[in-house]
């Protein structure tokens, strides 16, 4: 039986961009970008304000500066975000001990034990905006994967509820790149398959989805359905943080792969500072236009402490890689095994 469950899925809006306009009033209502405004810069986040010119995670400095000239640069201040992070997560736990934080700004409760749920996210973002001034979004359903669409529905300082009745007509008009764990390259084979919506999805038998997607089909059958049975797991320990790339055509030529190298470096180094996540071992994944899969890994005696040396771990890899018999089709890097005790509150590690 399908466990019926209550998750509240609570993110901060635009969280280190609001903290900066918190505490310096000469920012408020400007647009503000959170970064390193150098040549290597990169944006960590953008207020509302800047997001309007198009101002985004990730974006380089110097483009972002030319999609907003009036752009503003404020150097971070990891701790305090850190410390805003650790009030938000008392009031959670005031609530549940089954919260999962997945970032520095949002987090999964699972709130099954009490009557209303709407009720204890309306009370929570009420909590956090006394306690740090900011607003959060909230999202509530009967899932994880529901939680956390509902809570990108109404940023900022938004609340959706999706109710159990809700779900089936929810999830059929869901455009298939908005559920769980599907990427841009599942969702164009989902596309070339004629496959749009969760109704879409749904008009398929579970080998069919099996078939074509692997063990994920399983997965995307529930989807469809409105059945995700992932836990909150107060626990999970993040071991390890990385992104991949499939290509849109096979490729060996060595600069091709440095550049794509270079974007996992990047987006994988953004995910691991977003949830304070450090580690001593770069690991390169090559899948082969055969789909043979090989990884090589380098394990240094210290956290990495930059996108840089993330970046040339990864390039030494590829070095010794073969590229020789057979293109590539993906590439792929992660950082892992984190120093014990989790470095958190430690050496600050971020490359802006
Ligand atoms: P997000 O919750 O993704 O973004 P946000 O809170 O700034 O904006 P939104 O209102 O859309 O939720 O990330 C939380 C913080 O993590 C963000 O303020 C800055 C940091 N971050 C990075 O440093 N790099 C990144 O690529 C992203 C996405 C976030
Ligand atoms: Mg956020």
């Amino acid at each position: 039986m399908v466990p019926i469950r209550k998750i509240i899925h609570i993110d901060m809006d635009a969280f280190f961009a609001s903290i900066e306009q918190r505490d310096n009033p000469a920012l408020r209502g400007r647009p503000i970008a959170v970064g390193y405004d150098g040549p290597r810069g990169v944006v960590a986040t953008a207020s509302y304000e800047a997001r309007k010119y198009g101002v985004r995670s990730a974006l380089p400095a110097a483009r972002a500066k030319r999609l907003c000239p009036q752009l503003i640069f404020i150097p971070a201040r990891m701790d305090v975000y850190k410390s805003v992070s650790r009030q938000i997560r008392e009031i959670f736990l005031s609530y549940t001990p089954l919260v999962e934080p997945l970032s520095i700004d949002e987090a999964f409760l699972d709130v099954s034990h009490l009557p209303c749920a709407t009720q204890a996210a309306k009370e929570i973002k009420a909590k956090i905006f006394q306690a740090t001034g900011l607003t959060a979004s909230a999202g509530v359903s009967v899932n994880k994967m529901l939680a956390k669409i509902a809570s990108d529905y109404r940023k900022p300082d938004g609340l959706f509820v999706i109710t159990p009745k809700q779900v089936e007509r929810f999830v059929a008009k869901l455009p298939v790149e908005k559920f769980f764990g599907i990427g841009n390259v599942t969702a164009q084979k989902m596309h070339r398959l004629h496959l749009y919506t969760g109704a879409d999805l749904r008009q398929k038998t579970e080998a069919e989805l099996v078939h074509w997607f692997g063990k994920a089909g399983s997965s995307y059958f529930g989807y469809a359905r409105g059945i995700d049975l992932r836990p909150v797991e107060p626990n999970r320990v993040h071991l390890s943080v990385g992104a991949e790339n499939t290509f849109p055509a096979d490729s060996a030529d060595p600069a091709f792969l440095t550049r794509e190298l270079q974007a996992c470096a990047r987006k994988a180094w953004l995910r691991a500072q977003r949830i304070h996540f450090c580690g001593r071992t770069v690991t390169l994944k090559l899948k082969y236009a055969n789909f043979k899969q090989i990884t090589r890994s380098h394990t240094f005696a210290h956290a990495l402490a930059s996108e840089a040396q993330f970046l040339s771990a990864g390039k030494n890899l590829l070095q010794k890689a073969d590229l020789n018999t057979q293109k590539v089709r993906l590439i792929g890097l992660t950082l892992s095994n984190p120093p014990a005790p989790a470095c958190a509150g430690g050496q600050l590690w971020f490359d802006f």
